[in-house]
């Protein structure tokens, strides 16, 4: 059908079809003409910042599964603009990074080419699904416009000393993507990307120092309203832990090994020493006749995991290496061992071994039979020779020279501190779990770091004036594996002069990792077009920080972090006001598909996992997807169905042109929210969107036939009876007594569905916002059932014409457009997006009764139901003369009544 002939029909005002298609289409149309989600900056009105985490194009296009991240703050954003908030709900590409060279890579595709098509594709969806975007703030990260100032914020980490270049730091080596990885992309020991194991490798690397933000990272968990479970994965994250470093000197040598403690108060009970297989000292501490034994074993632990050192399951294992050390507070000589259970990564990368207190040095101990001593007991059966287990807590200090006596607790602990800092042989100290981030990647797609290597002057970063270091245009950009950029064999690129002297100088050829792109862009979109500056400094202290950010929390430790740490940097050089860029935020459950696979043994998964969405799915799973090209060859008495994460590479994805093709963008969105609680995992299946496209019809069939009448009659009579309502009201004849206890009811469950729906899609609880919309159309339903026909009375026809003239309001952030629809067809201009949030009349909502609960010293006896408005006095006397009060009550003196006014009476004998 034309356009034109639509429209005609459009005119005709069909009552009864719900014809989805048309007016999706039409209303997408009309809000695109309209540029009706263009935001006005800086109105007087208040600012809400409403963000979704913004994608990776590393997919054809989006699924469902993908609706459930954009759809419920898009649901939260337009009922913020209906409460008249000038409201910012950006989009854009995380475009840079392994997940979309990896995508290009498996089509043998370019990524330049590949990520604009991928990301106009995502947008012709995400449009075909109604998200309220501000499109004229799309950003891309790959474009130059962009990552420029992602350089330029380089630069500035640089020059306040928080990016470096390293050599002496082990790295996350993937030996399929070819490029090394910071530490939070390494998930269970595997890429994050395509789940190979990682290994180590001793490269040079560009590190930003976070570590040094630690404590603030910490302090402003405090300030933030985030889900507890993400605070605690942050907080585990940094680790940070209070205690000391303690020096002991090598026997007989000038070496001092230095040691992290949190437990000095336990120096008396160190018994041996062990050093990391990669400390520098061991090679230079180990006795001749050793060396082979320590070098052997030195070797084997290269081939051990990180993850499988720190395994507490792990039976310890380690060497000795002929040396021995002195106790600095008993100068006792204690034996110095090997063993890996022990990291280079952490503190010093040496312990001081406590047997009798820490379970790894206790195993070890007993496994190498080396001496165990108690300087605190449980109970005074405890002794070394008996004990199964490090005793942890407990007792009083002994055996501890002039410790002896104090308590086992924190306060003994800081007067040893003192102690060692007043002998000099140690010091207070607190350390990070948190590692440096690793941004350099040897990867092609990503950002050029600013850095230019000269023979003369070293390490010079690039000008500003000299922004963008472009990404070159290359035929071959796959990763080259030697450790080295693929960018290293480009020498246009790489041959440059040096901005200080002049002189012949290369160019850094690695580039920086995704996740620094995406540690800024929710500032970039307050200010998307700035050629002159990253943002504008009011523009951004205006929008930031975000009010509600919405995303997966699968970024806990990475992105979340990251992100943090630069809106810190950039607050401490005084470019912005705020420290902590995302006040709220929520991560939504993913969606699950319903997915034939077969069972395997554990090690068959591990090496047939590359899924290129980066499940965070365990690389241990028993089980795995049958592929449509699969499925023939293994008989179906062989089949077993799972839940698994909707996802392509599982080939498992519903596509939302498929759900809005058959059922409509506004049931597809109806769904999304009502099928479970807004953080749940979801199970998809096409009943369950029938069943919200079946609301839907009902609801439009009802509306329809109330605002034929609305259209017939009501409408033009409106006037009239409204004034004469009005002139009763005046005449203080109660208008509501005018009405019938039905309407009244029906009223009422208008006003209280109005404020039931704000409140909870303010607050996320859309699933109970569309249980509310349902329950309020089955009473509409009932009643026009009980009073059907068109010869409504006057106050009916006030009443249904204000329920005609509010569903499209209180549908419309949901069913945006349905309410656009049905808003048109009133006769009204323009869309429901630029109309109030029906307001709440407070006194029409209110219940006529409401239930006290009334207890005997705190124990529930009795739900009373009073007339709402009844005194704190009244209830006190209505709740004794209950039944089951009275009877509790005999032979109790009453001393006291609590009361709460509205909720519960209190008795106290
Ligand atoms: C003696 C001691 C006695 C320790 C005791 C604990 C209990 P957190 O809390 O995680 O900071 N340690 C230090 N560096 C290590 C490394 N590189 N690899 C493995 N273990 C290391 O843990 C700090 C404690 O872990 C330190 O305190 C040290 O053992 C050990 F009753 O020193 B403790
Ligand atoms: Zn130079």
């Amino acid at each position: 059908m034309s356009d034109d002939k639509r429209d005609k029909r459009d005119i005709r005002q069909d009552a009864t079809a719900y014809d989805f298609r048309y007016i999706e289409a039409k209303w997408q149309r009309r809000w695109e003409e309209t540029a009706l989600f263009r935001v006005e900056e800086r109105s007087d009105r208040p600012k809400f910042y409403g963000l979704d985490m913004f994608p990776y194009p590393s997919g054809a296009g989006i699924s469902v599964g993908h609706c459930r991240n954009y759809v419920p703050l898009d649901v939260a954003c337009r009922l913020k603009v209906m409460q008249g908030y000038n409201v910012l709900h950006p989009m854009g590409w995380d475009a840079f990074g392994q997940p979309a060279e990896n995508e290009a890579i498996r089509l043998g595709r370019n990524p330049g080419d590949m990520v604009p098509e991928y990301a106009a594709n995502y947008k012709r969806q995400l449009k075909l699904v109604g998200i309220s975007y501000d499109w004229s703030r799309e950003v891309n990260s790959s474009m130059p416009d962009y990552y420029r100032w992602t350089q330029w914020i380089f630069l500035l980490l640089y020059r306040r000393g928080l990016a470096y270049r390293s050599s002496n730091t082990a790295v996350n080596w993937c030996p399929q993507d070819k490029t090394v990885l910071a530490n939070e992309e390494v998930v269970n020991g595997r890429c994050w990307r395509c789940n190979s194991l990682v290994e180590k490798r001793y490269i040079p690397q560009w590190f930003f120092h976070i570590v040094a933000y630690g404590d603030r990272l910490l302090e402003g968990l405090d300030t933030i309203q985030w889900p507890a479970g993400v605070k605690t994965l942050q907080t585990n994250w940094i680790g940070r832990s209070e205690g000391a470093e303690v020096d002991f000197a090598v026997d007989h040598r000038d070496d001092t090994i230095r040691v992290y403690t949190t437990r000095p108060d336990t120096l008396w009970g160190a018994t041996f020493m062990v050093l990391a297989p990669e400390h520098p000292l061991v090679q230079t501490i180990t006795v001749p006749a050793r060396c082979a034994g320590v070098a052997e074993y030195q070797e084997r632990a290269q081939r051990v995991s990180e993850i499988d050192r720190q395994s507490t399951e792990r039976t310890k294992t380690g060497v000795f290496t002929g040396a021995y050390a002195v106790n600095p507070v008993n100068h006792q000589l204690i034996p110095i061992w090997v063993a890996d259970y022990v990291l280079m990564g952490y503190g010093t990368g040496a312990i001081m071994a406590v047997p009798a207190h820490d379970q790894r040095d206790f195993e070890f101990a007993r496994k190498y039979d080396i001496p165990i001593r108690l300087v605190y007991r449980e109970s005074s059966e405890q002794s070394e020779d008996t004990m199964i287990a490090a005793v942890e807590h407990g007792g009083v200090m002994e055996n501890c020279g002039p410790f002896d006596g104090l308590p086992n607790d924190k306060s003994t602990v800081r007067k040893v501190i003192e102690y060692l800092e007043q002998r000099g042989i140690g010091a207070g100290r607190v350390n990070f779990r948190l590692r440096d981030w690793l941004i350099s990647r040897q990867r092609y797609w990503g950002v050029p770091i600013p850095i230019v290597h000269c023979a003369q002057c070293g390490i010079v970063p690039v000008p500003e004036n000299e922004l963008p270091v472009l990404l070159p245009d290359v035929e071959r950009y796959q990763p080259t594996g030697t450790g080295e950029s693929p960018l290293a064999g480009v020498p246009e690129f790489v041959n440059t002069a040096c901005p200080t002297c002049g002189g012949p100088a290369r160019r850094e050829t690695d580039t920086m990792g995704g996740s620094a792109c995406s540690s800024w862009y929710f500032l970039r979109f307050a200010d998307p077009h700035n050629s002159t500056a990253p943002f504008e400094k009011s523009v951004v202290n205006y929008w930031l920080p975000v009010d509600m950010y919405a995303g997966g929390a699968d970024h806990a430790v990475g992105h979340l972090l990251y992100a943090r740490f630069w809106t810190k940097v950039l607050h401490d050089a005084g470019l912005i006001e705020f420290d902590e860029p995302f006040q709220r935020y929520r991560n939504q459950g993913m969606v699950l598909a319903y997915t034939p696979g077969r069972e395997v043994r554990k090690d068959e998964a591990v090496s047939s996992t590359g899924d290129l969405e980066a499940d965070s799915e365990d690389p241990l799973e028993d089980w795995k997807v049958l592929l449509p090209e699969e499925q023939a060859t293994v008989p179906e008495s062989l089949w077993v169905w799972r839940w698994t994460k909707m996802s392509k590479s599982k080939r498992n994805v519903v596509t939302p042109d498929e759900m809005a093709e058959k059922y409509g963008a506004d049931s597809l969105r109806l769904f999304t929210l009502f099928i479970a609680p807004y953080e749940d995992n979801v199970h998809w299946t096409d009943k369950g969107i029938e069943g919200a496209h079946r609301f839907v019809n009902r609801v439009w069939r009802i509306w329809t036939e109330l605002r034929a009448s609305y259209l017939t009659g009501w409408r033009d009579e409106l006037p009239s009876i409204k004034a004469r309502t009005e002139l009763n009201a005046a005449n203080s004849v109660d208008v509501i007594d005018t009405w019938g206890e039905s309407e009244r009811k029906l009223r009422r469950k208008l006003h209280q569905t109005i404020r039931k729906v704000g409140e909870d899609l303010e607050s996320f609880r859309f699933n109970t916002a569309v249980a509310a919309l349902m329950e309020l159309t089955n009473e509409l339903s009932s009643y026009r059932n009980a009073h059907g026909g068109r010869d409504h009375s006057a106050s009916q026809a006030v009443l249904l014409s204000e329920i005609v003239e509010t569903l499209p309001l209180l549908m419309s952030p949901i069913m945006p457009h349905v309410a656009d629809e049905w808003w048109e067809s009133l006769g009204k201009q323009g869309s429901t997006f630029k109309q109030s949030w029906p307001a709440v009349d407070a006194e029409a909502a209110a219940e006529d009764t409401i239930v006290i609960v009334v207890q005997i010293n705190g124990k529930l006896r009795e739900r009373m139901e009073v007339a709402a408005g009844t005194s704190k006095e009244e209830a006190e006397r209505l709740a004794l003369e209950c039944d089951k009060v009275k009877s509790a009550l005999i032979d109790k003196q009453i001393r006291k009544v609590i009361s709460v006014p509205g909720r519960l009476v209190n008795i106290v004998c």
